[in-house]
């Protein structure tokens, strides 16, 4: 199995994230991945890699272009406005009918966020550029024949939507890696690194399945495929009613138009046990199989802990194997994507431990 990983995560690096009126010390570190590394490393689990370099067209395939201008000017022009260096925070958003268009340099953060959890700091984008990187790497790999693929990915993707961002989050990377996964095997002729036509456009894309194992929903990867008949999104998570991100994630959000029926939320009570979890897995990969993708993307959290400092699951390590090979029985090539996760000391015996699981296929 491929690791794709760049230090280039450490690019990004807040300072501190708002949460329950404090502004407190980030849960989402760079010590996360170095974590994980240092375990993949001792478990000689196989080849790491470093990313390559994408244009951005697979990302605008995802994101919107002002949203992308957005990011990648943020901090200069926040700073260069008068707002503190430490990093980007709005203090005003846009919310229901209050979404007018507003974007100079200390209100854009308010336009494009939908919290107050993901600041932006001088190397946010150049990080986010190298995750959204080490996906698209690890998509190629599954079009050139792998089987499976983990994008060690920080910062995270999946509450990033098309024009969003939030949650330790900017941009999606398993929604462009699934974007990519479905057009690429027809739309980029060599491996992905240009957008070269290599057969007629009018050829279907192959459909591609999300499974989205984070504790919390992955409401940026649902808003993004909500209307595609291209992309099954299934995702198990806290129910928003209770947890973390609160306005989407619920049972009945099944997409929309030609995705009618194409977004599956799993929405669990907190306790969960590894046997509870199991369970509800086994009904999410059945819609999966009847899906029958070409492709499975795995948005990886390991926040379902149950040591976690901000999940409430009680899954223990034993867990992540099992569900690791459950997800293998499927048959799918399959690229891992990193999500969230904040048990750092436990962080890598989880992903080995998925790994591992994924890996007895
Ligand atoms: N009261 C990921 O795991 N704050 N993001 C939660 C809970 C933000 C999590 C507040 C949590 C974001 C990728
Ligand atoms: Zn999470």
């Amino acid at each position: 199995m491929i690791t794709i990983f760049s230090p280039d995560h450490a690019l990004h690096d807040a300072p501190h994230e708002f949460l329950d009126g404090k502004l407190i010390a980030p849960h989402e570190s760079p010590i996360r991945v170095r974590m994980i590394l240092e375990a993949l490393e001792r478990a000689d689990i196989g080849p790491i890699q470093s990313p390559r370099a994408f244009d951005l067209d697979p990302i605008r395939a995802v994101h919107d272009n002002d949203y992308l201008a957005y990011l990648a000017q943020a901090y200069e022009r926040w700073v260069g406005a008068g707002g503190d260096a430490a990093a980007v925070l709005p203090s005003t958003l846009a919310v229901r009918w209050m979404s007018r268009r507003s974007v100079g340099p200390l209100v854009a953060p308010g336009y494009y966020s939908f919290d107050l959890s993901a600041p932006i700091v001088a190397g946010t984008y150049r990080a986010a550029r190298a995750a959204a990187d080490a996906a698209l790497t690890g998509a190629a790999l599954l079009l050139e024949g792998q089987r499976l693929a983990y994008a060690l990915c920080r910062p995270p993707g999946h509450h990033a939507g098309s024009d969003l961002y939030g949650g330790y989050c900017y941009l999606n990377n398993a929604a462009i890696a699934a974007h990519f996964l479905g057009v690429g095997s027809w739309e980029l002729a060599d491996g992905g690194r240009s957008s070269q036509l290599s057969t007629p456009s009018s050829q279907l894309p192959a459909r591609v399945a999300v499974l989205d194992i984070d504790f919390h929903h992955g409401n940026g990867t649902q808003q993004i495929f909500y209307e595609r008949a291209d992309v099954l999104f299934v995702s198990i998570h806290a129910d928003p009613a209770r947890e973390y991100p609160y306005f989407a994630g619920y049972a009945d959000e099944r997409g929309a138009g030609a995705g009618a029926g194409l977004n599956l939320n799993f929405p669990l009570e907190a306790g969960v046990t590894n046997a509870r979890y199991l369970a509800v897995l086994e009904q999410a990969l059945a819609a999966i199989a009847d899906f029958a993708p070409r492709f499975l993307v795995l948005s990886a959290g390991f926040d379902t802990f149950g040591g976690d400092p901000i999940g409430d699951f009680a899954l223990t390590a034993d867990a992540y194997p099992l569900i690791g090979q459950r997800i293998a029985q499927l048959g799918l090539p399959t690229l891992v994507v990193q999500e969230g996760g904040y048990a750092v000391a436990a962080l890598g015996e989880n992903a080995t431990g998925l790994l591992r699981g994924l890996c007895a296929m």
